[in-house]
């Protein structure tokens, strides 16, 4: 018995489990076995699961009050949980109790299991980071919060008509979410519009922000954090009686709805901006209810607001949450009676921000007028902190007014702007990108004035990826191979020990279970024969990320093949995943042109058995789990200099797929640790791209010297494939903004040595198990510890 929570300990034998779930079914449902359907079985299940983690939280909560620790708050407008129950199965030990129960009741596991539903509450690469941030901050007993929005809708549903993206709502809670405990007594209201009088901000709209709770279980510790999402309700001033009793039942709801909308819908754009006042609605709506909530909790035990930045770091997860610089300056000055100065110095000691990108488009900046309008007080903050800031430019580099311009928080032309970035950056006492290079690149060109000033203030903490989730849930064959040739299963806690995998790569025997697990997986994946080299890419569209390069390099085969049939070499899949921002017009065409061509390769008999190209709709993380133990050739092809990090690299790594990559990226720290002789590398470096696309690149000129490269746009051009694709061809021969063409040679030299390599089995079987081997540095553990190291600087409490 737990005196302390007065809990009664929850079952671990199947005969306990059967019986939560039957109480659970009758009780919690309101249902019997004999009347339940499997969506009744799915939800029970979710909650007999849930309680056992309810009760670690219980006991977490406990020992976390208790020690008044330092506490790290994640703000991220997005988290790409994944599927919830196979980890919570995991992480609460039921995962062979489960399915014995639910058969002794009388369903089928596998139906149950497939009714739980993603919560796509995230775009891409940014989104899931967040969610590996937090497992491994649970595992490894860090007091963490995670802060976010509960979007009705979540990132769209794409599916292909005539094989063009289309995009469907994604109603993923429309049967409600088991997982999740609501808290509307834990309500924040939030202000919008309005005007600053002698009394202060006098809000024009408010509403409601409420949360709910979802459990973040650690992995083999009692350890549960939680995340905490805010949904937008109407407060009841906003419906309109008397409108409603006059028969105007639209106008009677209309504010209701608008306040609602803040958390309708997550924005589909990944890395280009989309600067819609909705969207600034979101992000202060998220800023404004985290904090308060913060302070809430920081009362709990402490009194002294100078020991804030001690119980509390806030780390911003790219500039999406920046508001809550100056919306923590405005609560200390304006509720709590803090000089500026004080209250200055605490914001400057709790916030720290991670920079996601090196596009400057996806560097957001807010029209002044529109800030203003929305948040007045915040736009006097704002201004107030640039006199500080550039009062500081003006006496270290005197008389340098270009500098003061390109440091200002404020843009000037063609529009008055606010850069979000520059005030994450001068509101913070820590600056991170997500890889080395990136990080370099970061203090050199985006924030080189910044970093010349403040050089202390920037740091490096590489990304990494939960191996529980992506190798022990997604590939549970490897993983049991990967346990039985360590000995233990302690890698799962620390990644490091992979290494003790290096030596098997030189066992035959262990060669082949090796091989065996992979076709396994590529058998369940149901891509026909198992034998052929799988090739995937799967991430977000985007031309900087190149998909259109991976497509010429098929083309290409396509060919070779045709040409001369008995020459061909080796046969492959080749496997695309990814969306599209609706509004994201050339990023659509590449997905309707591959469509076109892996269509016209399929009716080619030439071709059969030897290429074949898939693009599965709507790539989550559902299907990243199934895809990413069968991969591999894992492709990361960017244009050097513009991919942040990539974190499908490292899952693909971990699970023995081969990287062919430019030296973009964490691709370099990949290649670095896996070693050259088991990376195929190709392409410009970021030195090289930045030269040759700052003096005249001239595409064309290698269309013309490259009888391939010009087969392959040339058939494009003239609509070999059901005429589709001509302004992607159009725009590489006179744009081409990413190298693609540049780069065009040296990838199909590089993917020649892939099939080289492919030939001898034995060869490619140790260089995949290699990249496991000393992949394990990818751990999203050791990047939390990195993260305390070098700017958190909080402790473990263990329940
Ligand atoms: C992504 C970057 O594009 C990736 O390189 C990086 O690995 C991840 O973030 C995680 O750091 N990113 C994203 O998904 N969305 C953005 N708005 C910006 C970056």
């Amino acid at each position: 018995m737990d005196l302390r929570n007065g809990l009664r300990p929850l079952g671990s034998t199947p005969a306990e489990f059967e019986q939560d779930l039957l109480s659970n079914l009758y009780y919690r449902r309101g249902t019997t076995v004999e009347s339940a359907s499997a969506q009744d079985a799915y939800e029970t299940l979710a909650l007999t699961v849930r309680d056992r983690l309810a009760a670690r939280r219980a006991r977490t909560a406990a020992a976390q009050y208790d020690s008044n620790p330092r506490w790290v708050y994640y703000l991220s407008a997005e988290y790409l949980l994944g599927p919830q129950l196979d980890q919570n199965l995991l992480y609460s030990g039921t995962t062979d109790l489960a399915p014995a129960a639910l058969k002794a009741l009388g369903f089928d596991p596998a139906e149950v299991a497939a009714l739980d539903v993603e919560p796509g509450l995230g775009n891409g690469g940014l989104g899931r980071l967040a969610a590996c941030l937090l497992d491994s901050l649970a595992t490894m007993d860090i007091p963490a919060v995670g802060y976010g929005i509960r979007y009705d809708l979540g990132i769209f549903k794409q599916s292909f008509e005539n094989g063009e993206q289309v995009e469907k709502p994604d109603d993923w809670a429309f049967q409600g979410d088991p997982w999740e405990f609501p808290a509307p007594d834990d309500r924040n209201r939030v202000g919008f519009y309005g005007h600053v009088g002698p009394e202060g901000w006098v809000p024009g709209e408010v509403i409601d922000g409420e949360p709910s709770h979802l459990l973040v279980p650690g992995y083999g510790t009692e350890t549960v954090n939680f995340i905490r999402l805010w949904r937008a309700r109407a407060t009841e001033a906003s419906f309109d009686l008397s409108r409603f009793s006059a028969g105007q039942y639209a106008e009677a709801v209309d504010q209701a709805v608008r306040a609602e909308n803040i958390s309708k819908v997550l924005y589909p754009d990944d890395s280009t901006e989309s600067g819609r006042e909705l969207r600034l609605k979101q992000q202060y709506f998220l800023v404004s209810c985290s904090l308060r909530d913060i302070i809430r909790r920081f009362r709990f035990r402490n009194h002294d607001w100078a020991e804030f930045p001690a119980k509390a770091v806030i780390q911003l997860n790219d500039t999406h949450p920046t508001l809550a610089i100056p919306e923590l300056m405005r609560l200390l000055v304006d509720e709590e009676g803090l000089d500026w100065d004080q209250a200055w110095s605490i914001v400057r000691q709790t916030f720290a921000y991670t920079c996601h990108t090196l596009l400057p488009e996806a560097l957001e900046t807010w029209p002044v007028a529109m800030l203003g309008r929305l948040l007045p007080r915040h736009l006097e903050i704002i201004y107030r902190i640039n006199d500080g800031l550039l009062g500081e430019v003006r006496s270290r580099f005197p008389g340098d007014l270009d500098r003061v311009r390109r440091m200002s928080l404020i843009q000037e032309e063609p529009e008055r702007r606010v850069r979000m970035a520059n005030l994450a950056v001068t509101g913070t006492f820590a600056v991170n990108g997500v890889a080395e290079l990136h990080s370099q690149l970061l203090t050199a060109t985006t924030f080189h004035d910044f970093a010349t000033m403040w050089p202390d203030r920037f740091r490096n903490v590489t990304n990494g990826v939960s191996p529980r989730r992506f190798v022990r849930l997604a590939n549970p064959g490897l993983s049991s191979l990967i346990t039985s040739g360590l000995g233990t299963d302690a890698w799962l806690r620390d990644l490091s020990l992979l290494a003790g995998l290096a030596p098997l790569a030189g066992d035959s025997a262990f060669r082949a279970q090796w091989r065996t697990e992979k076709r396994r997986a590529k058998a369940a994946l149901g891509l026909g024969d198992p034998g052929a080299l799988l090739d995937v890419m799967i991430k977000r569209f985007h031309e900087y990320k190149r998909q259109q390069l991976k497509l010429l390099h098929i083309i290409t085969l396509y060919h070779r093949l045709k040409s001369d049939p008995g020459r061909f070499g080796v046969p492959r899949t080749v496997l695309f995943g990814g969306k599209a921002a609706p509004a994201y017009t050339a990023a659509k065409s590449i997905i309707h042109l591959i469509n076109a061509v892996a269509a016209t390769i399929a009716a080619d008999p030439v071709t059969s058995g030897q290429l074949r190209v898939v693009f599965p709709p709507n790539y989550n993380v559902t299907l990243a789990e199934k895809i990413i133990p069968a991969a591999d050739l894992s492709e990361q092809i960017s244009m050097a200099g513009k991919e942040a990090s990539g974190t499908g690299n490292m899952k693909l790594a971990l699970n023995g797929a081969i990287t062919i990559g430019t030296l973009d990226g964490a691709n370099v720290e990949i290649r670095d640790r896996v070693g050259g002789e088991n990376f195929f590398l190709f392409g410009l470096d970021a030195t090289g791209a930045a030269a040759l696309r700052g003096s005249s690149y001239q595409p064309r000129s290698y269309y013309d010297s490259d009888p391939e490269l010009k087969a392959a746009l040339d058939a494009v051009l003239a609509g070999a494939f059901g005429g589709v694709g001509h302004d992607v061809a159009q725009s590489l021969l006179d744009r081409d903004e990413y190298l693609t063409l540049a780069d065009y040679r040296s990838y199909v030299d590089a993917q020649d040595e892939v099939s080289a390599a492919w030939q001898d089995q034995e060869r490619w079987t140790r260089m995949s198990i290699l990249n496991a081997a000393n992949s394990g540095f990818f751990s999203s553990d050791r990047t939390v510890a990195d993260y305390l190291d070098r700017i958190w600087r909080a402790t473990p409490v263990r329940p």
